[in-house]
């Protein structure tokens, strides 16, 4: 960033939003040598432009580069954040919980499904700096090239807040080409342990408890899943059971009321996308047990290697799926394509029957009807790491194209380093890995949050 773009922006006529790739900012030669940016105000009238995301990217970029975690809030003052996350916040509630990406039908027609493409983006926690890059080598979202996050914005890297409220401002911005999914992490229980909540409170101080209660009402206004060009699903943890209560389980009471049992567990079979859609998301923490489990199957679970639906012992929640249960669903819903994230290059190195997240992404289930890829991209994670070893893995990206959308296109890059000095916000020695068993019962005790302000 350079102070001559915060201040002396350039001419609106090349900000328009039909621009489909504005120059991105340059890098500082110099950042030492910048001016702080002046703080940033939301528009009045509530409207984003190209102009005010540039400026944000920007003071981010400045902030992190040459200043305390401490004085964010002279860039970015707790008014201006509350009106993004509400604005965001507003738009995401409105979603259903599977949300439908389709080119428009203009293109469609007059040029053989015409330049529209999208980008599909895995686990990014709160590695701003490759987010940055991602974005720009990508080519940022415009009419013609819309961008689905599958969710895990926040936790372990250091810049959760600045990653997450920048794709909240694009959201709000083109919020019929920015799609952002839920992940895992977008919840009370894993953003208390993982560093989120900490790294809130850090940079907004006394008013951080408020502005994290925000943030957590933004994640459960977060949709569960997309369907790119009516052929690719996309969830952060992958497909989910059916919780259809069999009708041999309604019975009658003495008093003759209805009673209706909770769905029965022990016998998984694949859920619907009608299920999909009437299951409750505006949850803290997704539950793990009682009816309303596919929010957590679609946040948590894993492919396997092995055939079939079962409890996904490793993670306490969610399920593994099998090849054979991809192959069901892609043929049900007339789909060709599954893209989910969810596990890094260290949950990687513990599943010995599929492949390493070197790359970035890797294809687990080749079947009949087409496949299933695992999409990751935050490069050398995790940022603070307790082994030796670091990964040093590369983050991947997916361009879905025309005509049919359903061949990915994938694309490898670097972390951008080197990455500013600073104190990671949780304890990454101690910790548990999110791919291991939770803490259910601090995750039961978490979820009672009776002082959230709902906004
Ligand atoms: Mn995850």
């Amino acid at each position: 960033m350079s102070s001559s773009q915060v201040e002396s922006p350039t001419p609106s006529s090349t900000m328009e939003d039909t621009t489909p790739n504005p120059p991105p900012p340059p890098p500082p030669p110099n950042p030492n040598s910048d001016p702080d940016p002046d703080p940033i105000c939301f528009p009045s009238d509530g409207s984003l432009t190209r102009e005010w995301i540039r400026t944000l990217t920007s003071a981010f970029h400045h902030h992190s580069k040459n200043l305390p975690p401490t004085s964010l809030p002279l860039l970015l003052p707790v008014d201006s954040l509350n009106r993004l996350l509400l604005a965001a916040s507003n738009i995401l509630h409105k979603e259903p919980n599977c949300v439908r990406v389709d080119p428009p039908a203009a293109a469609g027609e007059e040029r053989g499904g015409g330049e529209f493409s999208v980008v599909v983006v895995g686990d990014v926690h709160g590695q701003l700096h490759d987010v940055m890059f991602l974005l720009e080598e990508s080519g940022f979202p415009s009419e013609e090239r819309a961008f689905v996050f599958n969710g895990d914005y926040v936790d372990r890297g250091a810049w959760g807040l600045e990653t997450f409220l920048l794709l909240l401002a694009w959201k709000v911005f083109l919020p019929h080409r920015v799609f952002l999914l839920r992940g895992n992490h977008e919840s009370k229980y894993c953003t208390s342990v993982y560093g989120f909540e900490q790294e809130v409170m850090v940079k907004y101080g006394d008013k951080g408890q408020q502005v994290y209660r925000k943030c957590l009402r933004c994640f459960e206004g977060l949709p569960l899943a997309t369907i790119i060009a009516g052929s690719v699903y996309t969830a952060h943890g992958g497909l989910f059971r059916s919780v259809a209560i069999t009708p041999a389980k309604r019975t009658k009471s003495k008093k003759g009321r209805k009673v209706i049992s909770q769905a029965d567990t022990s016998i998984l079979k694949l859920g619907s996308l009608e299920e999909l859609l009437k299951a409750r998301r505006t949850v803290l923490d997704p539950p793990w047990e009682g009816s309303n489990l596919i929010p957590g199957d679609v946040l948590w679970s894993d492919p396997s290697s092995r055939s079939g639906l079962s409890p996904n012992k490793e993670r306490g929640i969610g399920l593994l799926f099998g090849p054979d249960c991809t192959e069901q669903f892609l043929k049900r819903n007339n789909f060709k394509l599954i893209i989910r994230s969810h596990e890094g290059p260290d949950a990687r190195d513990k599943r010995h029957d599929l492949s390493g997240m070197q790359n970035g992404y890797t294809i687990d289930h080749e079947v009949e009807s087409g496949k299933l890829v695992t999409l990751f991209s935050a490069p050398d994670y995790p940022q603070f790491q307790a082994t030796e070893d670091r990964f040093n893995n590369q983050g991947a990206y997916i361009v879905l194209r025309p005509p049919d959308y359903s061949e990915p296109e994938f694309h490898t890059f670097e972390a951008i380093k080197p990455r500013p000095k600073v104190k990671p916000y949780y304890d990454f020695e101690e910790v548990i890995d999110s791919d291991e068993e939770l803490d259910l019962i601090s995750m039961a005790n978490n979820s009672t949050f009776d002082g959230i302000t709902v906004i």
